[in-house]
């Protein structure tokens, strides 16, 4: 793939939907076994999809993407993203909060750990080397757009194996909770 002329895209900030990509990413609870703390067998919720713009995965490029998490919870645990490390140690990425409420965990190989809220107009920004996962908390879709480099590469293998630091679950009254995990389970 060629280095592409500029383009523009636009995005509805109202329904996340992205003009022009040539990605559409679907994730049922199906697609996620192992993730949640329970995985209900008689039902698979789309849990969340994402869009994005395609470009070279070259250095020097930079991905699109839209993410929408959709609203609810498996068994008190709200939707969330696998979440992964870019297998490119050395890329970070920005997101931008369009809509909803949610939380953004995150942690190093080496045991530090960070959750962030978001909400309409936060950008968060994730150094080289923390692993990303997002959580909707609220009762609306939650809606990402991130930059990435072209060249990040996802691993997700080793969140797959070990799980995020923290469970976001219903607390009482509907609060979320970031819960962190004492016994080792994913
Ligand atoms: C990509 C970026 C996001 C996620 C998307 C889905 O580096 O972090 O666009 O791909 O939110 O999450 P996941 O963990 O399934 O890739
Ligand atoms: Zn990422």
């Amino acid at each position: 793939m060629s280095n592409p002329k500029p383009f523009a895209t636009r995005i509805d900030l109202r329904s996340g939907l992205m003009s022009g990509y040539e990605r559409h990413t679907l994730r049922r609870l199906s697609d996620m076994p192992g993730y949640f703390h329970a995985s209900p067998a008689d039902e698979d919720p789309l849990i969340y999809e994402y869009f994005e713009r395609d470009v070279p995965p070259e250095d020097g490029q930079i991905v699109q993407n839209v993410s929408i998490l959709h609203p609810g919870a498996i068994d008190g645990e709200y939707h969330m993203t696998k979440g992964h490390y870019h297998a490119n140690r050395r890329c970070s990425e920005v997101y931008l909060c369009l809509s909803g409420r949610g939380v953004l965990l995150m942690q190093t190989r080496d045991g530090e750990t960070g959750a962030l809220e978001l909400e309409r107009g936060i950008s968060v920004y994730v150094p080289p080397g923390w692993a990303h996962r997002s959580v909707n908390t609220g009762d609306q879709p939650l809606m990402l757009f991130a930059l990435y480099p072209a060249d990040s590469g996802h691993d997700y293998a080793a969140i797959a194996e070990q799980g995020f630091w923290a469970r976001v679950i219903q607390g009482a009254e509907g609060h979320p909770l970031v819960v962190p995990r004492r016994d080792g389970s994913g």
